[in-house]
C-alpha cells in the first residue's frame, strides 16, 4: 500500500511538507503521516500486536495488553525514513523492529529492550523495485514485490554481507564536526582507494551496503554528540539485519544491539557494515 502511494505520489498531489513538525521537531511529509496511518491501521487490527510505537508519533500506542496466553509483540518502525527523498523520486523505505510483549510492568517500558532481544526486524526498501529484506534471527532473507501479481517473491535466502568493501557511507557536510577518529578513518579510506556512496536515506544506504560490502556511518557530531539516527526504529533494526548476514553494527564504544534503551526516541550513534570494514574504523576511533 505504501509503494503503491508513493508511486503515485506526484500525481495525486501528496509530496511535500504537511506544515508542521513531529514529535521530534522534524518537518513532517504528507507521505510521512500516510504511511504512519497504513501502518497502524494494519497493525492495529492484528490480535498479535500488543503495542504499536512510531518514529511519528509521541508515545507507544497501546492496543491490547490482557494476557490470555498468547503470545503478543510490540512493533516499533520508521513508517517512511529518508522522507526527503521523495520529491527527487529517490529511494525511501520502512524500517521496523519487533519485541516480545512482557506482561507485568509498564506497558511503555516493554518497547525499551535492547536490540539483542528483538525476535524480528526488517525494511522495505521503495527503489527502482520494491524489495523487502527481513531477518527472524536465523539467517536474512531478501524478496522482491512483483507488481504484476501482487506479492513478495523470495530472490536471496540467507543473504551474507560481503567481509569487506571499498565503500564508505557518510554525510561527509558534517565531516567538520565529526569526532577526530572519524575524519582520520576518512583520509585513510580516501588514501587507499576507496569511493564515496551516500543517499541519504538509511534504507538506501544499508541495502547497498548489504548486498555490496562497505560501511555505512552516522556519526557523532558537535551539534548532535549522539548522532541523528534513531536506535529503537532504525539503528536496532539494522544492527540485527547486518549482524544476521555476517557484518557488525557498532554505535563507537561498543555493540548496538547491546544498548539499554532510556527513551522511545532516543538516538545513537551507527557503524555498520561489513565486519572488516567496521573494524578498521574502531581502530581508526
Ligand atoms: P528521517 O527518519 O527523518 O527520514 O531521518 C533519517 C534519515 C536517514 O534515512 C538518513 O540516513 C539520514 O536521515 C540522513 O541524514 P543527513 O541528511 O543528516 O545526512
Ligand atoms: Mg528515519
Amino acid at each position: 500500500m505504501i509503494a503503491s502511494q508513493i508511486r503515485r505520489a506526484r500525481l495525486e498531489d501528496v509530496l511535500g511538507a504537511i506544515g508542521h513538525e513531529n514529535v521530534q521537531g522534524e518537518e513532517q511529509q504528507k507521505l510521512d503521516v500516510i504511511a504512519n496511518e497504513i501502518l497502524l491501521a494494519c497493525l492495529g487490527s492484528r490480535s498479535g500486536v500488543a503495542i504499536v510505537a512510531s518514529e511519528e508519533g509521541e508515545e507507544p500506542m497501546i492496543l491490547r495488553t490482557e494476557t490470555d496466553g498468547a503470545k503478543r509483540y510490540c512493533v516499533l518502525f520508521d513508517p517512511l525514513d529518508g522522507s526527503s527523498n521523495l520529491d527527487v523520486a529517490g529511494g525511501v523505505g520502512t524500517i521496523f523492529s519487533i519485541l516480545r510483549y512482557e506482561p507485568g510492568g509498564a506497558p511503555e517500558q516493554s518497547v525499551l529492550q535492547p536490540g539483542a532481544r528483538q525476535v524480528g526486524a526488517g525494511y522495505i526498501l521503495y527503489g527502482s523495485s520494491t524489495v523487502f529484506v527481513s531477518t527472524t534471527g536465523s539467517g536474512v532473507q531478501m524478496f522482491v514485490l512483483d507488481p504484476a501479481v501482487g506479492a513478495f517473491l523470495r530472490v536471496e535466502e540467507n543473504l551474507r554481507i560481503p567481509a569487506s568493501g571499498k565503500i564508505y557511507s557518510a554525510n561527509e557536510g558534517n565531516r567538520a564536526a565529526f569526532p577526530q577518529g572519524y575524519r582520520d578513518y576518512l583520509d585513510w579510506a580516501q588514501s587507499h582507494g576507496y569511493s564515496g556512496r551516500y543517499v541519504g536515506a538509511m534504507v538506501a544506504d544499508v541495502h547497498r551496503t548489504l548486498l555490496k560490502g562497505g560501511v555505512f556511518l552516522y556519526p557523532p557530531t558537535e551539534k548532535a554528540p549522539a548522532g541523528k539516527l534513531r536506535l529503537l526504529y532504525e539503528a536496532n533494526p539494522m544492527a540485527m539485519l547486518v549482524e544476521q548476514a555476517g557484518g557488525r553494527a557498532e554505535t563507537g564504544e561498543g555493540r548496538i544491539l547491546d544498548v539499554q534503551p532510556e527513551t522511545l526516541h532516543q538516538r545513537i550513534p551507527v557503524v555498520l557494515g561489513s565486519a572488516d570494514e567496521v573494524a578498521r574504523v574502531l581502530e581508526h576511533l
